[in-house]
């Protein structure tokens, strides 16, 4: 029997390497995506295909975690085995200017979900796991390493709403039985990160400097430390979560901490560049309140899922940057021939 996912939040980074994980695995995807004035689904444009031409192996579905009434139809008619409930509002520095929908979205988009499901599996008899993205922001001020015993303290809206989404599912699996596992994920990037977050706006910028095309990056704090990963070997912990006998919840993470000034460091020397030749200090980055250092302890995810993370720190550094320095290139192609 093919099994059926649905996955929330499919148009982000996450989304777009787990579709290809359950894909390759031979389970049908359903996704939904976001109705917006303009495309915004760039990262699985190359995986969807029209189904009047091939049948559908990706099926997209136009929803949005605020509103529950759309996705419980889009459950009904979808009927999946598994749900991976990524989607979020999932900007720290914009959780700020933006609490009120920060946590409808986070906190009471993940309830909507949770209640949909239960009266999914009461109706039908049908039993449905859940994913539910978790992260280590919600460890906050607590000092690192950080495990699944370390107590939360958030440290923004984002986080807060994240750590209700974390109780509102440890509740759900308490009283109802349920299968759902919170994953409590470490910072994960990739060429396909979003080029707001600090990662990819940094080497977005080297690519574009070493193309002429940008002088100056402008950041914020470049003390604060991170466990960076890549989101292509987290994806495979978020399945293996689901195809335990129990569920549980799990840190994943890398184990190890670099600030935001090594990585400028080491993505600025992989393009022949000096980072203090271009970078300025700009306090809108700041944050009102700034996590400052997270190092997740994975011992229970690689004992119990055998997980492993396959792609190193540098390996991610060196992709991301080469990445963009290609595509930076390209860009500059594409302006001079339009110039032309
Ligand atoms: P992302 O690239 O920002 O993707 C977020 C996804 O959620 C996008 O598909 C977005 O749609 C969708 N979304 C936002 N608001 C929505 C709404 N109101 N209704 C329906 N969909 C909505 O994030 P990501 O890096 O893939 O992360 C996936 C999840 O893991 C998020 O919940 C994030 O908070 C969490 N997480 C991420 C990390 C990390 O380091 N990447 C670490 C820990 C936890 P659009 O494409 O239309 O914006
Ligand atoms: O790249 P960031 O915006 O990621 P942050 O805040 O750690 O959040 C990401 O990881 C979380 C997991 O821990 C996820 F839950 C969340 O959804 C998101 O994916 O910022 C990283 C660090 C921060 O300390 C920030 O203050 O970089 C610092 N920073 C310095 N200058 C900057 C900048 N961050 C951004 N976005 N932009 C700057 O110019």
């Amino acid at each position: 029997m093919t099994k059926i996912a649905l996955i929330t939040g499919i148009s982000g980074q996450d989304g777009s390497y787990l579709t290809e994980l359950l894909l390759a695995k031979g389970y049908a995807v359903h996704g939904i995506v976001r109705r917006s004035s303009n495309f915004n689904t760039q990262r699985i444009d190359h995986i969807y295909h029209d189904p009047h031409e091939t049948g559908p192996a990706l099926t997209l579905h136009f929803g949005d975690m605020a509103d529950g009434t759309g996705f419980r139809r889009i459950l009904e008619l979808v009927r999946p085995d598994e749900i991976y409930h990524l989607a979020a509002q999932s900007h720290v520095r914009i959780s700020f200017d933006m609490p009120e929908y920060t946590a409808d979205v986070g906190a009471l988009g993940t309830l909507r979900l949770l209640e949909a499901v239960r009266d999914h599996m009461t109706q039908s008899g049908r039993s449905v796991r859940v994913y539910i993205a978790g992260s280590s922001e919600m460890f906050g001020a607590a000092p690192p390493p950080q495990n699944e015993s370390t107590v939360f303290h958030p440290r923004s809206p984002y986080a807060v709403a994240k750590v209700a989404a974390h109780y509102f599912a440890i509740n759900y699996r308490e009283s109802y039985g349920h299968f759902i596992c919170n994953g409590i994920l470490f910072n994960h990037e990739s060429p396909r990160r979003g080029e707001t977050f600090v990662t990819r706006k940094i080497t977005r910028a080297v690519g574009r400097i070493r193309a002429g095309s940008q002088k100056r990056l402008a950041l914020g704090n470049l003390d604060a430390k991170r466990d960076w990963g890549f989101a292509g070997d987290y994806v495979t912990a978020m399945w293996l979560m689901l195809q335990q006998d129990q569920p549980d919840d799990y840190v994943v993470a890398m184990g190890e901490m670099h600030s935001v000034r090594d990585f400028l460091d080491m993505a600025f020397s992989e393009a022949g560049l000096h980072w203090q030749d271009h970078v300025d200090l700009d306090p809108r980055y700041l944050r009102p309140a700034e996590v400052d250092a997270l190092q997740g302890d994975s011992s229970k995810a690689r004992a119990q899922l055998g997980w492993m993370p396959r792609v190193s720190f540098p390996e991610l550094v060196k992709m991301m940057v080469q990445h963009d320095i290609n595509l930076a290139e390209r860009e500059m192609a594409s302006r001079n021939f339009a110039g032309a």
